[in-house]
């Protein structure tokens, strides 16, 4: 069946109402398109996939008490537990020591929220080193390297998206990958979706040669990985674990050692952080069981009354906040990759998306939504995995979430509140080895230099009288 055909019987007629006015090479032009985006997800099943995304959306909006908090065999906390921090700690080192922990850091997000047109990671937080996010997490695989010593080696697979691959590559180069081998560093991009009108039914073209596209989502990773055939990379590496975050959160322990040594240690094989819910409100997901499997229940798809409940303790009744920080074993991935990819379910976002109108041959950029952006969510894989092979490790957010959303000035997870929260730590961490510091006063310390509060005692006794100021 030809493309036209093939768009035609997914009833999108209408994407060929201009084709006749289009020079040959443009209709050639529209047809490669059209082909190239049906070769990867047929029409006929892009537009049942967005009937059952909004389907999805309206069950999702009235979950009720099927959704439970998860069982505490699948939850442990490390907050005032020095003991199995130390022991997953030091299981995990014993890992690193291999080499055998990859990095995964999803970098496809367009910060639209945060208003800034750079990728998120080249953001300048305001820290007095001026060090941007990538910069800080590069930094913190550089020191985990040295931390644990005999060669370690942890490969970093940085995830970006079309808009956002080009000006990534190139901080990395402009800033020699930040002292790291670049050798260990691998640029993939994950994939498009193209966007419907907000019914539904109809594709959305973006110019009068294609159609509308926009990155498929965090969860887009799958495919993503499977496209890159990034599992015979882990293989060739004698990766056997992978550690996945979010480029947004400063805080995040990349490649955390203690993390890995919980997943090893359980023999689960994924996991994901969280941290206590801050209020009923916040933007995250939540971490709970449904029908007796590990599941994610996103914040722009909960039901009031469910993000309000309380326990007999009047506690919330779902508290395990997601922070997008996974554990996977590399086995799993071998295992599930090609199911995940073909049935991963696709959510719905209502958008202001600028169209090329194929009736009236003008472009619109709309004030108001106007169709209907199609994403994956990647923790949607986590109903696949069986109870007792998934674990929920529950963090302190001061020590490992301060997510960057919202541009400057916002009331929450924006550059204050992460420069903060990063200052913060990092003169908790100086004061412990014996710094003298005015609860006033606040001290950026390297993340070259330490990792985790380690490697400080040069600082006892030494006194810090200047705010904001930065040792290496
Ligand atoms: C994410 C989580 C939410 C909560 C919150 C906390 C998901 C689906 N939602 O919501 O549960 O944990 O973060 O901070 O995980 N990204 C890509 N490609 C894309 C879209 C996003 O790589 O197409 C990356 C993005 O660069 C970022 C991460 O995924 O690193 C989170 O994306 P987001 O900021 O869009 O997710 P958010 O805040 O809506």
């Amino acid at each position: 069946m030809g493309v036209c055909e093939q768009y035609k019987s997914a009833g999108q007629d209408q994407l060929f109402e201009h084709f006749e006015s289009l020079e040959k090479n443009e209709q050639q032009t529209l047809l490669d398109n059209l082909e190239k985006v049906a070769n990867r997800v047929s029409p006929e099943k892009l537009v049942s996939d967005c009937k059952k995304a909004i389907q999805l959306a309206e069950e999702n909006s009235k979950a009720g008490s099927h959704i439970q908090p998860l069982p505490s065999s699948s939850y442990e906390s490390i907050i005032d537990n020095p003991e199995a921090e130390t022991r997953y700690f030091n299981k995990g080192v014993e890992s690193l020591e291999r080499s055998e922990v990859g990095v995964i850091l999803l970098a496809g997000g367009q910060g639209t929220r945060l208003g800034s047109s750079a990728p998120k990671g080249c953001y300048d937080i305001g820290l007095p080193s001026g060090k941007s996010l990538f910069q800080i997490q590069a930094e913190r695989i550089y020191r985990l390297q040295k931390l644990v010593g005999k060669n370690c080696k942890i490969p970093w697979y940085i995830m970006t998206s079309e808009p956002t691959r080009n000006a990534t590559e190139q901080f990395f180069q402009e800033n020699n990958y930040f002292g790291l081998n670049h050798g260990d560093i691998t640029f993939f991009n994950q994939g498009t979706l193209p966007a419907f009108d907000l019914k539904g039914e109809k594709l959305l073209l973006g110019s009068p040669t294609s159609l509308v596209q926009s990155p498929d989502g965090n969860g887009g990773l799958y495919r993503a990985i499977k496209e890159n055939n990034l599992v015979d990379d882990f293989n060739k590496r004698g990766i056997k674990h992978l550690y996945m975050y979010c480029v947004d959160n400063v805080l995040s322990l990349v490649a955390d050692p203690t993390f890995i040594g919980y997943a090893i240690e359980h023999k689960f094989e994924l996991a994901t952080k969280a941290v206590r819910k801050r209020d009923a409100h916040e933007s995250v997901g939540l971490i709970a069981t449904k029908d007796k499997r590990p599941c994610v229940i996103e914040y722009s798809e909960i039901s009031k009354e469910l993000a309000e409940a309380t326990d007999n303790q009047g506690l919330l009744k779902l508290r395990a906040a997601n922070i997008v920080n996974h554990y996977y074993s590399v086995n799993l991935l071998e295992r599930e990759l090609d199911n995940w990819c073909d049935n991963m379910s696709y959510h719905i976002a209502k958008k202001k998306i600028p169209i090329y109108n194929n009736k009236t041959g003008e472009f619109e950029k709309p004030e108001t939504p106007n169709g209907i952006k199609l994403e994956q969510f990647i923790f949607d894989v986590f109903p696949t995995i069986p109870m007792e092979k998934f674990g929920c490790l529950e963090v302190q957010r001061s020590k490992e979430f301060s997510p960057l959303k919202n541009g400057p000035g916002s009331a929450n997870d924006n550059p204050e509140t992460s420069r903060t929260a990063y200052l913060k730590l990092g003169t908790s961490w100086l004061r412990s080895a014996g710094a003298v510091i005015d609860d006033n006063i606040l001290v950026e310390v390297s993340s070259a230099t330490t990792y985790k509060g380690e490697n400080l005692s040069q600082f006892k006794g030494y006194k810090f009288d200047k705010n904001n100021s930065y040792v290496e």
